[in-house]
């Protein structure tokens, strides 16, 4: 058997290294690889279900093209590369190249990605969308504060005598992260979790803290009057290194009485986390990005993360704020976080964007050209995106569509031609990772099946048959992709690029502990606890604030709805597998002991869930584990699983960053007439 060292490139903070072992050009195994001390017990049930997802019989090989009777038929990829490519065309003859949307979602991380830019580049650009489902409300938050988005070492978590998981589910979505909160907890640290649920990462700390969801900043707030009231605050650390902290002082309303009447926490349990806090040695708060997928989530994380700088618990080990650390992407710039930011039209005229939060409505808003073609890769849009019943209508309206994909997901269903997309295994690529400190070298293994092609190939093949000429506008001919690749991670001090293709590499220029030299890329070089460029950017308040959520005229509906991720999926991936259905339950409605007895309801009921934007149907599972008034389902199911929670989900903006509030929305449950 011939061994590879490679890694998972999915959307997640742990992307695992592991080692993969062909034999005969196939995948056989799948094992742990010891020497990333980040991930050292190798890949979650995942990435084991990588055997089966490869040679998965539900696997689209060959291209699909629809047929009049709504069917999908295959056709070959030449046929199929020469009908997009005269749609492509014709579209931007009539109307331009903002007829076209290009459309990608987070399913795949690595360099390659980046031909995609090149090629709608070459296309004269494209309509495409601005802001991020996921995190940018937290990191606009954390680079308002900091400068940069980064924390310590995973591993340095087990030098903390105090860490609290704020909002983040670490069992279930960062499980390697488990390993270095279990040293902690052997060194004698307190872990503190803060989750309106009983999650599995509760489970295993010393103290759970209900709030009611989307009340954090008060909690936060609190906490941090208690510790300057008592005088607890590193007032040395504030003197030297903090901007603004008398105003934040003297701003701090949030008594621990007020933060009880809106969290629901007790206020002597508040006053006593504030003084365990302020007392620890040694404090590392993580903060997850559930708690910022709301109105008030950038505001939010603000206030969170006043508490480890006013006790000076930034920029040594065993301490920080951790919320994503992007010191290992050295290759790319994160674009799209950054896309808005310092500029958002530095790409104009390029391309005309529209906000993946709003993308239904911003879509039917748009005025000349109207979308002819849209193109998607790597997303599944028509259940990801908040307001997914407009999104479906928005791309109903699309004339034609092309979905490049690995499964007939419900977005793949939609498409006009469907692209067969590439397995991890099938081309080479450099990962980087919002949490693992290593840039990793993703090498090709095994052939792609049928008549698969990177999306590298794909554009290439596309440009030629449009006469466009992709090779010096960036995009590598087939032969040439691997020193196109070398090509990209030639270039950067300090990094050497041998040594990478053999093994996962921290850069030279990680930062250990973060931000140790006490540099702060902000406009003051401090610490912004007052931030000028919040009011400017994002419109609020200079300091940190709690701020209602916004209840989209839903005020009268009783149940919050939470939509997390769990360990078996990542969104809306391998759901699909057997061996992940083999361990998983079919997922439910997840609602309080007391919800569920005021309804008449039992485990196992079918239910309606509804708000005004429409209803879902399932089943309720009644729990002690979810809070009273709000009501749990997970994102990423499919619809003909009894998906489709985004059809009740308002298409709104956070705060800042431009991501999605997906977590403000109110509904209601009843029993289904038996
Ligand atoms: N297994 C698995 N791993 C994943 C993913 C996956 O789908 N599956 N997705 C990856 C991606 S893209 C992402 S973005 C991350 C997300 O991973 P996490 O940051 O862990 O995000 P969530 O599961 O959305 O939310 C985490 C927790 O926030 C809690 N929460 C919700 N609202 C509030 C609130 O108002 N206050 C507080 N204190 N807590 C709240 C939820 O109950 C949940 O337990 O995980 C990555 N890793
Ligand atoms: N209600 C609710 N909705 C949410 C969230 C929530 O918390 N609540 N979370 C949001 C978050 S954090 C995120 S990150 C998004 C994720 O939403 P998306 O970005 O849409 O990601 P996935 O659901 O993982 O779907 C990715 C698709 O890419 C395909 N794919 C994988 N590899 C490749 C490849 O190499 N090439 C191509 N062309 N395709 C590939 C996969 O088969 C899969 O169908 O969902 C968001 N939606
Ligand atoms: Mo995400």
């Amino acid at each position: 058997m011939k061994e590879f060292i490679t890694v998972c490139p999915r959307n997640c903070y742990s992307t695992c290294t592991f080692r993969v072992f062909t034999e005969g050009g196939r995948v056989k195994r799948i094992l742990p690889y010891e020497g990333n001390l980040a991930t050292p017990e190798g890949p979650c049930i995942k990435g084991l279900s990588y055997l089966e997802r490869e040679y998965s019989p539900d696997r689209l090989i060959y291209p699909l093209r629809r047929q009049a009777d709504g069917s999908f038929a295959r056709i070959g990829t030449d046929e199929a590369l020469s009908i997009i490519a005269e749609r492509l065309t014709a579209a931007r003859k009539r109307r331009g190249p903002h007829s076209v949307l290009f459309y990608k979602g987070s399913g795949y991380s690595g360099l390659s990605n980046d031909i995609a830019g090149s090629f709608w580049r070459l296309f004269g650009g494209a309509t495409t969308t601005y802001g991020n489902l996921c995190w940018p409300a937290g990191l606009e938050a954390v680079r308002l504060t900091l400068g940069e988005v980064k924390h310590n070492l995973p591993w340095d978590l087990a030098n903390a005598s105090m860490i609290i998981l704020w909002g983040k589910n670490s069992a279930e979505t960062n499980v390697q992260e488990m390993i270095h909160i279990e040293k902690a907890r052997q060194n004698g640290a307190r872990v503190v979790v803060i989750d309106p649920r009983r999650t599995l990462t509760a489970d295993k700390a010393d103290l759970l803290i209900r709030p009611r969801p989307g009340t954090d900043a008060a909690l936060a707030l609190a906490i941090a009057r208690v510790i300057i009231d008592r005088g607890m605050a590193d007032t040395e650390f504030i003197s030297r290194h903090v901007k603004g902290f008398d105003k934040f002082a003297s701003s701090l309303e949030m008594t621990p009485d007020r933060a009880q009447e809106i969290t629901g926490i007790p206020a002597d349990e508040i006053i006593r986390l504030a003084v365990m806090t302020a007392g620890a040695e040694r404090l590392t708060v993580v903060a997850g990005y559930g708690l910022q997928r709301y109105t008030n989530g950038g505001q939010t994380i603000r206030s969170i993360l006043s508490i480890p700088v006013i006790t000076g618990m930034i920029g040594k080990p065993g301490c920080g704020f951790n919320f994503a650390s992007l010191q290992s992407y050295i290759f790319d710039d994160v674009k799209e976080p950054l896309s808005y930011y310092p500029d958002p039209d530095a790409d104009k005229p390029f391309r005309r964007a529209i906000s993946m939060a709003t993308f239904g409505q911003d879509f039917f808003a748009l005025k000349e050209p109207a979308i002819e073609v849209a193109w998607i890769e790597r997303g599944n849009p028509v259940i990801q995106l908040p307001g997914s019943g407009e999104v479906r209508k928005a791309l109903d309206s699309v004339p034609f569509k092309v979905v490049v994909e690995q499964f007939m997901t419900d977005t793949a269903t939609m498409a006009d031609i469907i692209l067969p997309a590439k397995g991890i295994f099938e081309q080479a690529d450099v990962v980087g990772s919002y949490w693992n400190p290593y840039t990793q070298y993703k090498p090709r293994v095994v052939d792609p099946p049928g008549e698969v092609l990177p999306e590298s190939e794909i554009y290439w093949r596309l440009a030629q048959i449009m006469g466009l000429d992709g090779s010096a506008a960036g995009i590598p001919a087939p032969g040439d992709y691997d020193a196109w690749l070398t090509e990209r991670i030639s270039h950067t001090p300090g990094f050497v690029r041998e040594e990478l293709m053999q093994k996962p590499v921290i850069p030279e220029q990680n930062e250990h502990p973060a931000y140790g030299n006490m540099k702060f890329e902000t406009p003051s070089g401090r610490i912004e606890l007052s931030s000028d460029r919040a009011v400017k950017l994002w419109g609020v308040s200079p300091l940190p604030t709690y701020e209602p959520l916004k209840d989209f005229g839903e005020e009268h509906l009783p149940l919050r709805l939470m939509t997390p991720n769990i360990a078996s999926r990542i969104h809306s991936q391998f759901g699909n597998l057997a061996v992940i259905r083999s361990v998983v339950e079919e997922p439910a409605w997840e609602i309080s002991v007391g919800d569920a007895r005021r309804r008449g309801l039992t485990s196992g009921d079918g239910v309606r869930i509804f708000n005004s934007r429409g209803e879902v149907t399932g089943k309720v599972k009644v729990t002690a584990r979810v809070r009273s008034g709000s009501l749990v389902f997970p994102n990423g199911i499919w619809l003909g699983e009894g998906g489709g929670v985004n059809r009740l989900i308002a298409p709104s903006e956070t705060d800042m960053g431009h991501g999605a509030a997906f977590h403000n929305t109110r509904v209601d449950i009843e029993k289904l007439a038996p």
